[in-house]
């Protein structure tokens, strides 16, 4: 657990600075394959052991995804933050694929908040950094300040790009006072994602998608994820904002109304189809790299 909390200070109110990105470029799209909620038993497609997960990557790479977001799993498929098991699935994905490995930091809600930081010792190229506390269907996603705040400071000593998870319209306003209090992240660039369609969270509503993106920092690039039914409509209200992608079986487990999502590449394939109609195609993994700005790991990649 962080230090205690510092006294509430006023915090600037971020003034809507963000316009919507620009439509031209290409879109990154990040695969999110196993997350933290969903039961091995329940969907036998997701990938919870390193090969399964490995394999997955290689999928989804060759469907367009530039980015992998991990949840790792243990020997039973619970959710796991054992380091050296996190240390060894960054490993496996540099050595086999090229894609930009993040790191959750989110975990699942039973996560300790020191677990958390320490997946940072795994050296990801990115890690994921939730923006504040929000409802969670029947659970309560923990991201107070001082946990927030030491992360991303974290993050900043270790070169680690973060890519700032946003539940819920309020959470904008906490990545601003970040900003303001800490400086830039790691490399320059401020990457957020949206996640919509949470209970508790923001809907994947095009208003609230709206209202997100105009409130982002000048100069932020952002995906955006709908969770269950909200999938297409938040990549299509995304697209045409000119938003980047998430999907992943972490977040849906159907691909159209009544039909199971056959594996997460699946859905990397669509997002591309979507992306490419857009003529803003799936960019490569160097170009997500360079959008990006992670550090050059070359020496610890194949
Ligand atoms: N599993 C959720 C409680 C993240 O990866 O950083 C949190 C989550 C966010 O998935
Ligand atoms: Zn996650």
């Amino acid at each position: 657990m962080p230090a205690s909390p510092p006294a509430p200070t006023a915090g600037p109110t971020p003034a809507p600075t963000a316009a919507p990105a620009r439509r031209s470029g290409g879109t990154l799209i990040t695969v999110a394959p196993t997350g933290a909620e969903t039961a091995k038993a329940d969907a036998p497609a997701l990938p919870v052991t390193m090969a399964e997960l490995v394999a997955t990557a290689q999928a989804c790479e060759a469907a367009g995804a530039g980015m992998v977001h991990v949840h790792i799993r243990d020997e039973q498929a619970l959710p796991s933050l054992d380091p050296v098991r996190l240390r060894d699935t960054v490993q496996a994905l540099r050595e086999q694929t090229s894609l930009v490995v993040q790191l959750s930091t989110g975990g699942s809600v039973r996560d300790p908040y020191d677990a958390r930081l320490a997946v940072l010792d795994a050296e990801p190229d990115s890690c994921s950094l939730t923006c504040g506390t929000v409802n969670f269907g029947d659970d309560v996603f923990l991201n107070p300040w001082p946990f927030m705040s030491e992360l991303y400071a974290l993050t900043q000593e270790r070169e680690i790009v973060p890519e700032f998870e946003l539940f819920d319209l309020g959470q904008v306003a906490a990545l601003h006072r970040l900003l303001d209090e800490h400086g830039a992240p790691y490399g320059g660039q401020v990457h957020c994602d949206l996640v919509m369609g949470v209970p508790g969270g923001i809907p994947g509503t095009l208003d609230a998608l709206a209202a997100a993106v105009r409130a982002l920092p000048e100069g932020a690039t952002w995906s955006a994820t709908g969770v269950g039914r909200w999938t297409l409509p938040v990549a299509l209200a995304a697209l045409a904002a000119g938003g980047h992608l998430r999907v992943g079986m972490e977040d849906t487990l159907t691909f159209t109304r009544g039909v199971p999502v056959r594996d997460n590449a699946q859905l990397v394939e669509r997002a591309a189809q979507l992306a490419a109609l857009a003529d803003r195609p799936a960019l490569t993994t160097d170009d997500a790299r360079a959008m990006l700005r992670v550090k050059d790991r070359t020496g610890a990649r194949r």
